[in-house]
């Protein structure tokens, strides 16, 4: 470890939103001492530079002033994380499943179930290289599923995600579990082909918007946006403080979502509720009312759209009979028609942007293309580009490193420390298989599908295939190694996947992870990994909106228990392999990369692109080095003001050039797909998906479910959290002192169904159900009923018609992909029915599911499983 410099902080990032690469961090200080870690608080930049190197920006506009400030806007997500350091929810040592035999039986179908024993780290080491050796033999090196590159903390040469693909890709290689183009499914799959924008799809030039609305703006839409939570996963407050300045400004800010979300709560000036994954039929009234009116754009169509014609024909009416009329809306979405009317002349006479952190259900439901494209097309009926009318983003700053997706004034630098990561590599293997697809293709081998599916490809790969797993003469998946062991409470049809863990082709689960949660207790080998506290490694903080930074951070403590970091437990398993000699020959010295971890991180300053002037032991001394603002920035032009002014000089990335209303490339490529057809539109049911509230299914589950990313979790992480736990907000509290996640539901329906604050539900339909603690509340529209994503599970009974007390609505989500041909997920806005039950019943029925060595203020603990050796 090295030295602390006595009552000296030490500097980290933490973000838990990155793909598990060292960005999207906020930068914290920590207080250890005596090997303990005393608290974490805000940083200050300026604690080694002065306002003059930052070269301080600040927005000035009708008379007021807005400024970054030089001490992070850290969030709760990261004051909170020694709770999760020091959780009793962290896996001790290395154990083994008790009922799983290399040797003998394995007994697949019980896993979930089983207890564990401790292991040594020499015996856990060895059992996986023996299983890796006897898989490659028997059925090739792409029986083995990696699961990697989910969130993570952020993390460089200690990577959270994906140590073990850089290993395998040394000695035969693996098949990936490729995350598909996810949180922003619809855009990717759906706005691509209207306006370009690779590789996200949503709005990629975000120079200046903030600027111009500061000045411009009358009004942003927060349509499907909460930034009082979702910044907080990946930075800090920063976009909270953008919404007072807006206030401050006189910027309108109008809410469209099913629920009041704690954005809308504090900031908004108008909210106008909307049924889940409804919103397609929302933006198509409002468009009949721009066309019907003639408030919209003619003369910017003609020259920078193709195609309005024929969009112009569909909302009409002209094709299906039935033209978009605001009363036609009112049935589907639940917004009275006179608000749609009001919605859409307001906006026809100001100049409106719309804001979003990603979107919501809209964006990752049922045909998610649909409500994404409409957007767009609505933002073109208004001429988008002009003064105050963009689109943009309130978290993801820099993701990925694209200097130009940041509203707020950019630095000179964006550091990137791509170099020196030591974990996932995409698109290595020719052998992967979509995320959203993993149940199927090991259950019921081959699964086919379009596109590489990897975040981040142009518009063209989705017209690429189709893909086959497994490829042509290879087997089917008989290992899983994960180091995200979350599939179960991520993505969509959780219930299945606990079929899929324990199907008979699986013969072993390896998980290498930090806490005994989700997917880890399907292992029949676990490794305890680490987190960043314990390792030393760099980082940088380039999501928070304040300033990009770099930074060496210190070990804090030492390993907790007997974990060690990801890379370090893949390393136990190389240096087991090569004993095999072969492919597995020199392995460790190979997957280390020739350097050791002190060298990496020297190697990761060096190629950030810091300025060749600071010494790396100035970097270390200082612990960091923040990249001052462009002398520039105020000269960049602002949003799509460029393809406003000149659609020809500065075209988007559609075959056109321009926006296209009706796509050419789609009806060429997927003729016969009537999910996502050329032109945008209001797709009700049809054979991937009938999770609408007036079909058949509707009658019998009644609500649309509203799962949205959790104000005090990111996703799977930080369920286990004392401080948040105790909050009210957070759990509800049932008859049996077990902490319920909520389950919000409007009075009316409540009165219906005869449920009260308090109560524990279950949230139900043909694939399973979930428990949920009742609370009654006007902040959710009737008709929907709201549930967070990601508590953990603690399931009652497991696989498909299963039951969660712990809430993990992600079980019961659809199993279907976006669409035909769109593999993403489908895990908010669909149908679910909601009943009353008695827990002292449940309990008499499954007594050991209730008997599990659980503390509210943690949940199940780790000891919940382990039989032997604790
Ligand atoms: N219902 C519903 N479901 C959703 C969504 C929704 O809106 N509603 N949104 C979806 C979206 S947008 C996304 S991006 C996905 C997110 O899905 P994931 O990225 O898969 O979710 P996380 O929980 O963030 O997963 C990270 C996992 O990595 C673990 N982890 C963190 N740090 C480390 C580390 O250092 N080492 C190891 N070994 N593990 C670590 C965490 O404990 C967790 O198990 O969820 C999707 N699922
Ligand atoms: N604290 C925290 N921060 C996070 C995460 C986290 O898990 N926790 N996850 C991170 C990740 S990976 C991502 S992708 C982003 C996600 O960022 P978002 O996609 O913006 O997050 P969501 O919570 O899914 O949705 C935002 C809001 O949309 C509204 N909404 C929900 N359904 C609908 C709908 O059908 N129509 C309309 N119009 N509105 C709807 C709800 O009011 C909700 O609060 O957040 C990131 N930040
Ligand atoms: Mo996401």
């Amino acid at each position: 470890m090295t030295d602390n410099v006595k009552g000296t902080p030490i500097v980290k990032g933490l973000g838990f939103n990155s793909f598990g690469i060292g960005t999207n961090a906020c930068t914290v200080d920590i207080d250890e001492e005596n090997d303990k870690i005393l608290r974490i608080r805000p940083f200050h930049f300026d604690e080694h530079y002065t306002p003059e190197d930052l070269n301080a920006w600040k927005i000035e506009a009708r008379g007021k002033t807005f400024e970054p400030g030089f001490k992070t806007l850290i969030s709760p997500l990261s004051l909170c994380y020694k709770k999760r350091v020091y959780s009793k929810n962290r896996i001790p040592y290395p154990l083994k499943r008790v009922d799983w035999d290399p040797n003998g039986e394995r007994h697949p179908e019980t896993r979930g179930t089983s207890g564990y024993v401790r292991i040594s780290w020499d015996e856990a080491a060895q059992l996986v290289a023996d299983e890796i050796k006897r898989v490659h033999d028997e059925y090739g090196p792409e029986s083995v599923l990696c699961e990697y590159d989910g969130h993570g903390e952020t993390k460089i040469v200690h990577a959270s995600h994906g140590c073990m693909v850089k290993m395998l890709e040394l000695c035969g290689g693996f098949t990936s579990q490729a995350r598909n183009p996810d949180s922003w499914e619809g855009w990717y799959w759906g706005a691509k082909h209207v306006w370009g924008m690779d590789p996200l799809g949503q709005q990629s030039l975000q120079n200046n918007i903030i600027k111009d609305i500061s000045e411009n703006g009358d009004a942003v839409l927060f349509w499907g946006c909460d930034v009082e939570t979702t910044p907080l996963g990946w930075g800090g407050y920063m976009a909270s403080r953008l919404c007072y300045w807006f206030t401050e400004l006189g910027v309108k800010q109008i809410h469209i979502s099913p629920d009041v979300n704690y954005t809308n709560a504090v900031h908004a000036d108008k909210w106008i509720p909307v049924l889940p994954n409804t919103d397609a039929a929302l933006q198509l009234a409002i468009a009949y009312t721009w066309i019907k009116e003639g408030t919209y754009d003619q003369a910017y169509l003609d020259t920078h759209a193709v195609g309005f014609e024929n969009f112009k024909y569909y909302v009409m009416g002209g094709e299906d009979g039935v033209p978009k009329t605001p009363k036609w809306a009112e049935a589907i979405c639940g917004v009275p028609s006179y608000t749609i009317k009001a919605l859409a002349r307001y906006w026809a006479s100001h100049a409106v942007s719309i804001g979003h952190c990603n979107g919501g259900s809209y964006i990752r439901s049922t045909f998610s293309h649909e409500p994404a494209r409409l957007e767009v097309a609505l933002l073109g009926m208004q001429g988008v580009g002009k003064p105050g009318a963009n689109q943009f983003k309130f978290i993801e700053w820099t993701l990925f490193g694209m200097p130009t997706v940041t509203p707020l004034p950019p630095s000179t630098k964006i550091p990137n420390l791509g170099a020196a990561y030591r974990g996932w590599v995409h698109g290595s293997q020719p052998s992967f298989i979509p995320k959203t697809m993993i149940p199927e293709a090991i259950m019921n081998p081959p699964v086919q599908w379009y596109g590489h599916v990897s975040a981040g490809l142009p518009r063209e790969d989705q017209f690429t295939g189709p893909f086959q797993f497994p490829l042509e003469g290879k087997e089917r998946i008989h290992m899983v190694w994960s180091d995200t062991p979350c599939w179960e409470t991520c993505w969509n049809g959780g219930f299945h996947m606990q079929d899929a863990l324990r199907h008979e082709s699986i013969e072993c689960v390896v998980v290498q992870h930090p806490w005994m949660e989700n997917d880890t207790m399907f292992a029949d080998i676990i490794l305890p990994s680490n987190t960043k506290f314990e390792t030393e490694d760099i980082g940088t903080d380039s999501d928070s909106g304040q300033w990009n930074v770099v930074f060496y951070e210190r070990q804090a403590i030492k390993p907790v228990g007997e974990s060690k970091s990801d890379k370090e437990v893949v390393a136990e398993v190389a240096k087991k392999l090569e004993q095999f000699g072969g492919p597995y020959e020199n392995l460790l010295d190979r997957y280390l990369g020739g350097k050791t971890d002190d060298e990496w991180i020297e190697f990761g300053f060096e190629t950030c692109g810091v300025p060749e002037e600071l010494t790396f032991e100035e970097f270390k001394e200082k612990q960091y080095y923040p990249f001052p603002t462009r002398e520039d920035w105020k000269e960049l032009p602002a949003g799509l003001s460029q393809f406003y002014e000149d659609p020809e000089g500065h075209p988007l990335k559609t075959p056109s050039g321009k926006l296209e209303y009706y796509s050419t490339t789609l009806a060429q490529n997927f003729p016969d797909d009537n999910e996502r057809g050329p032109i945008p539109r209001w797709v009700a049911t049809s054979p991937s998906h009938q999770e609408r509230q007036a079909t058949e299914r509707g009658r019998k589950f009644p609500f649309l479910l509203v799962s949205n990313h959790p104000h005090f979790r990111v996703h799977a992480q930080h369920d286990d959290v004392t401080w948040f736990r105790e909050m009210e907000e957070c759990k509800v509290t049932g008859p049996d002192g077990y902490k319920y996640e909520p389950l919000w539901i409007h009075p009316v329906d409540a009165g219906k169904l005869g449920l009260e604050t308090g109560d524990v539900a279950k949230i139900y339909n043909e694939r399973g159900a979930v428990l949920g603690g009742v609370r009654v509340t006007e902040r959710i529209m009737p008709g929907a009923v709201y549930q967070d994503h990601g508590s953990r599970c603690d399931t009652i009974k497991l696989g498909e018609h299963g039951l969660d007390r712990g809430g993990a609505n992600n079980l019961i989500a659809p199993t279907a992909t976006t669409s035909k041909n769109t593999v993403g997920e489908v895990t908010s806005g669909f149908l679910v029915n909601v009943e009353k039950v008695d827990v002292f019943q449940l309990a008499e029925e499954y007594p050991e599911a209730f008997n599990r060595d659980y503390e509210p203020d943690c949940g199940l603990v780790a000891t919940a499983r382990i039989v032997e050796g604790a």
